[in-house]
Order: C-alpha cells, then structure tokens, then sequence
C-alpha cells in the first residue's frame, strides 16, 4: 500500500479507537472526560501509535489487538503536552493552534486530565491483554517498556534535565542526553512495544534500538531547526521561543547547515540499521523519513 495512504488509514484507526477508549457519559465528572478529549483529539499526528503499528507490522498481519497499545501511547504523549503547556513548566497558551489545555479549562482541571490520560494508558493495556486473549507476558513486558520510557529515566526525567539543568548543558553529547530522555524514549519505546508484542527476536530488538534512538534524536534536532526558521507556530508554539528564551538547543553548537546535515545523516543511520528486515521495514524506512521533513 502506499505510504500516505497506509498513514492516513493508520490514524483513522487509531481515532476511531481512542474515541471508542474516551467515552464521553452524562455523570458528575463529566468536565475531566471532556478535558481528556479536547486534548486527545486536538490534530496530533499520532506518530508514536503510527510506529508502534509500523514496527509490529514487520511480525504480523492484523495489528487489531495492539491497537490499544497504540492509544496508549498517545494518550501518555498527550498528557506530557497538557503538563508541559502548564504555567509551571513551559507556561504556553495555545498547542497546536488552539488554546492549551489549562487556558480552554483551568489548571486544576489540565493537571487532571493529564493524569487521567496516564491512567487511562495502562488500563487499556491491561485490560486488552484479556480482552485479546493477548500473550501476558509480551503484554506485561510492552506495557514496562513504555511505563520506563515515560517515568524518571526518561520523558519525566528528561523534563527535570531540561528545566532545571538546561543552563547547565555544556556539550551537544549532555544535550543529546538530555534529548534522548525527553524526547527519544517514549519514540524508542512505541518501537519497542511493537516489536516485544510482534515476537521479534534479541537481534531484531538491537536492530529496533538502533532505528529508534536515531529517529529520536533526528526528530528533536529538526524540532529545533523548524524553531528558529518560523515553522513552529502552525503547532502553536511561538517562533524562536527556545532561542528567545536563551535555552540550550542543538543550534546552541552548531550551524544551521550542520544540523541539516546531521538530521539527514541520523535518518540515513536508522534505515541502515533496518536492512536485516529487507522489504519488511519498507514503512518503517518511509516514516524516518516522513518524521524528519516535517513541514507538518
Ligand atoms: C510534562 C512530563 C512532561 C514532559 C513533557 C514532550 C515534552 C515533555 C515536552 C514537549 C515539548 C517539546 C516541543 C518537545 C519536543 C518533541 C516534540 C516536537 C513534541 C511534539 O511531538 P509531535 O510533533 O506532536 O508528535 P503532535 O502535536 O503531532 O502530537
């Protein structure tokens, strides 16, 4: 199928099945539910349900059952967007051209959506591996994976680095760490899952690992690049905000050609490390590029 096509198919499914997960019931907490869903259903691009699929594909046919795996994924990157928009952290009024999640509600109402996603995200997951008759111990293992991905050592933790270590960063390899905490790990981890709950093998894992991290770290570093040349804004982020507010970013060590260079050169490192995959990886390969020549 071809790529765009197999994309839009994939996001379709993915809506479709967080909306069947978010129900919005007439009860008392109704404002949380609503909440959750202005957030979930603002215009993401599901990239990281989109992996997740793409990497299982590679093992098996009828990816239905992992879907909610999917969700959850997205439903952990929605949460750390709404807390991330909060005034404590990056204090940001809009996300994704629409008023953030605390300026549609109040802050009360966006720490607990984002907290209600993060539950919300492991209950599916648990409750799939019943409802599929999944394999429990790939299940239990996935469901780890992205539980480690999105805590202290790694989203979470890479949010700590970069509010409050962010002035300290002294070398592109600190940056990259920090990068790959915030950013990379929960792109690493929706690969992971797939390939856990597809059965891969420990080579076939490495091989995911290497694909992951370099994606990761190509898509942050081109998130910087759109930052300073005035892209941002279409996902509501103000243009240069980083720069302007003298953070630390990749552009902080090099010159805007280099980084251009190094996207490309991370994109080309993780579709080399598909080739024991053959044709198998062909949408794997497909979206390292689609992710680093992002004008969307
Ligand atoms: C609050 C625990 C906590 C963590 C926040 C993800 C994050 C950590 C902050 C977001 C800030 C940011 C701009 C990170 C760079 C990565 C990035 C470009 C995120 C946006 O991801 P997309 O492009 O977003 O997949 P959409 O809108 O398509 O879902």
């Amino acid at each position: 199928m071809e790529f765009n096509k197999w994309m839009n198919e994939k996001v379709s499914r993915v809506d479709e099945c967080l909306k069947d997960i978010i129900e919005l019931k007439d009860n008392p907490q109704k404002l949380i539910y609503e909440s959750m869903i202005y957030s979930l259903m603002s215009g993401g691009k599901r990239l990281r349900p989109i992996l997740m699929l793409g990497t299982y594909e590679i093992f098996e046919d009828n990816d239905e059952t992992i879907l909610p795996f999917a969700c959850a994924m997205e439903m952990i990157h929605t949460y750390s967007l709404i807390h991330d928009d909060l005034p404590a952290m990056d204090n940001d009024d809009y996300r994704r051209g629409r008023l953030s999640n605390h300026k549609m509600y109040d802050e009360a109402t966006a720490i607990l959506a984002g907290d209600a996603l993060l539950n919300k995200a492991f209950e599916i997951g648990l409750e799939s591996i019943i409802k599929h008759n999944l394999d429990a111990k790939k299940a239990v293992e996935a469901l780890s994976v992205i539980g480690t991905s999105s805590g202290a050592d790694g989203m979470i933790g890479g949010q700590v680095v970069d509010i409050y270590g962010n002035e300290k960063i002294k070398t592109v390899d600190e940056l990259k760490y920090m990068y790959y905490l915030k950013t990379g790990a929960i792109i690493k981890s929706s690969v992971l899952a797939g390939a856990v709950l597809g059965g891969a093998t420990e080579r076939e894992i490495e091989a995911l690992e290497i694909y992951a991290e370099k994606i990761g770290i190509a898509f942050q570093i081109e998130d910087d690049i759109l930052d300073v040349e005035g892209t941002q804004d279409k996902i509501g982020k103000p243009i240069g905000s980083d720069i302007a507010n003298d953070k630390v970013t990749y552009l902080s060590f090099v010159e805007i050609e280099k980084a251009r260079k190094d996207v490309n050169k991370f994109t080309q490192e993780a579709i080399d490390s598909l080739q024991i995959f053959g044709e198998k990886a062909k949408k794997l390969i497909e979206l390292a590029k689609y992710l680093t020549n992002r004008d969307h």
